[in-house]
């Protein structure tokens, strides 16, 4: 058994809570060893601390670089002290046990994410920390380590109720965190490196996060769940500030991503756009001369869908489009800003969350996106695919017209955000008909057109809203009844793919139909 926590090595980048808890330690009779800035912060407010560097017999060297990197520190942490043979190492080379060991790394993610230079960055790369965390970690059968100022109360309770020992369950935990603090500190230096060296491929990549929130529950109300951010900054619900409401689920983290990501396809410069989410799918989407239109376009779309949805938008948010979105039921609002009168709007609707981000993602930019599988998980980079008109190619006798064209780019934008297979109808910048998700091309293609005459019946509208709308498929049509349901419901114009082994089958139909269609050359499956 151990004897009550002696020794304790302290060495910490953030302070916070420092000075409490090593006070709490000095109270309860532990000697404490400290490194350069803690030991100056620890003997400042009048306690009594050992330098490191008088227990090596070095100074600290070569900018910091080398502190801690010493046996008289790795062999305090590592002996087993009910091994005589590592009892007398330790009595040989004059070796005291350290019980406890207290540290917080370099800032690494940090100074990555303030866009700090190459040699800042690699100067944050802490070496003797990680060690003594892995070392201390290792021996949790006699050391307790503690990695995070959260455990500082925790520890003391431990001590408190074991009379001044901790109790190996305890040990156990805080050995737990400090590997996944120190596997995530290492995964997110070799992700940094890749980027640095222009490889953002998922080869040879570790992959952590870094816990932002713990959630609820997850999916469902039986599921734990948790939310880690990747460190990127990409805007987004990661870094969004939330003005009110309260807290955010797992599905509404997703809902809202998807939906944010979906928006930020559409320039700000080139128009007001808003995209409504509702299980991840899009439920309407459209451009407008204002945000208010735009806002209106995209909820005639599927208003009963709409209900409870998540709303994205590509500008500030002002008080018109605030007021016509509180007037249904929405769980979220994100946008890149919200003037003061959209926040007055909103302050009387207590479900409702805002989240501003300060900014759009960019579509183009590269990142990795993750799935899991029965033992292991798919890595791939994301969807930033994207065509420019220049990239179309017309294989139908007619080309599509400009406004089908404008049409035709705006529903490939929008259909790389709903899941396969994916029928997108768009009319005037406004999707009106969304075929999603289904295991059939030609039943994602019925859907999106009978959801649209639905949508036309109840706005009273007097023809479907698809008559005159232009179509997009995530994929090719493998054949030609897909294309034909479309043309029936009364699209004029397709955008898709291409590639498929009957592409001249479903060319011929579609000049048969007189339709225009033009292939993208890119296909957008998400599933
Ligand atoms: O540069 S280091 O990797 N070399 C070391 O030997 C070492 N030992 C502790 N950085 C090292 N540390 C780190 O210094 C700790 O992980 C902690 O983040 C920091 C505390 O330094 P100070 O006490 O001078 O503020």
């Amino acid at each position: 058994d151990l004897a009550p926590l002696a020794r304790a090595l302290i060495s910490v980048s953030d302070k916070t809570g420092l000075l409490d808890f090593a006070k709490a330690l000095a109270e309860r009779g532990v000697e404490l060893l400290s490194t350069g800035g803690t030991a100056k912060m620890l003997r400042e407010a009048g306690l009594k601390v050992r330098d490191v560097a008088d227990i090596t017999g070095f100074p600290e060297m070569m900018d910091g670089r080398v502190k801690t990197l010493h046996p008289k520190v790795h062999g305090g942490l590592l002996a087993l002290r009910d091994d005589d043979a590592h009892v007398a190492a330790m009595q040989d080379h004059g070796i005291e046990p350290i019980d406890l060991l207290v540290v917080n790394l370099y800032p690494f993610e940090a100074t990555v994410a303030k866009g700090a230079d190459y040699g800042t960055c690699i100067e944050n790369i802490d070496i003797g920390g990680p060690a003594m965390i892995r070392a201390a970690a290792k021996n949790h059968a006699h050391v307790a380590v503690v990695i995070d100022p959260e455990d500082y109360p925790k520890l003391l309770d431990d001590m408190d109720q074991h009379g001044g020992k901790t109790c190996p369950k305890f040990r156990r935990k805080l050995a737990q965190r400090a590997y996944s603090r120190t596997a995530a500190y290492d995964a997110a230096v070799s992700t940094w490196l890749a980027s640095a060296i222009g490889d953002p491929a998922p080869r040879r990549r570790a992959f952590a996060g870094t816990l932002a929130q713990t959630l609820r529950y997850g999916e469902n109300p039986h599921q734990s769940a948790a939310f880690y951010t990747d460190g990127s900054n990409r805007p987004g619900v990661a870094t969004a500030k939330q003005w009110q409401g309260k807290e955010l689920s797992y599905n509404n983290i997703n809902d809202t991503d998807a939906a944010f990501e979906l928006v930020a396809e559409f320039d700000p410069a080139e128009g007001p756009a808003c995209a409504i989410i509702k299980h991840a799918n899009p439920c309407g989407v459209a451009r407008g001369a204002t945000l208010l239109d735009a806002y209106r376009a995209a909820y005639d779309c599927d208003r009963i869908s709409a209900f409870g949805g998540i709303v994205a938008l590509n500008r500030p948010l002002d008080a018109a489009t605030a007021e016509e979105i509180a007037r249904i039921f929405t769980e979220v609002v994100i946008a890149p800003d919200a003037d003061d009168f959209a926040k007055a709007v909103f302050a009387a609707k207590k479900n409702l969350r805002l989240l501003t981000t300060e900014g759009l993602p960019d579509p183009k930019s590269p990142g990795l996106a993750f799935r899991q599988v029965a033992g292991g998980f798919l890595v791939q980079d994301r969807d930033n695919g994207a065509v420019i008109q220049s990239d179309l190619k017309v294989v139908t006798k007619r080309a599509p017209t400009s406004e089908e064209l404008n049409d035709l780019l705006f529903a490939w934008k929008v259909a790389k955000h709903v899941k396969s297979n994916a029928i997108v109808y768009v009319k005037g910048g406004a999707t009106v008909g969304i075929g999603a998700g289904q295991m059939s091309r030609l039943d994602s293609t019925r859907i999106a057109a009978r959801k649209s005459a639905d949508m036309a019946e109840a706005l009273g509208l007097s023809e479907p809203t698809v008559k005159g709308a232009v179509v997009a498929s995530d994929a090719f049509f493998p054949f030609a009844d897909g294309l034909l349901t479309a043309a029936e419901a009364g699209a004029t114009a397709v955008i898709q793919p291409g590639g498929s082994m009957r592409d001249d089958e479903v060319i011929a139909a579609a000049d048969e139909a007189g339709l225009a269609m033009v292939f993208t050359g890119q296909r957008h499956f998400r599933h």
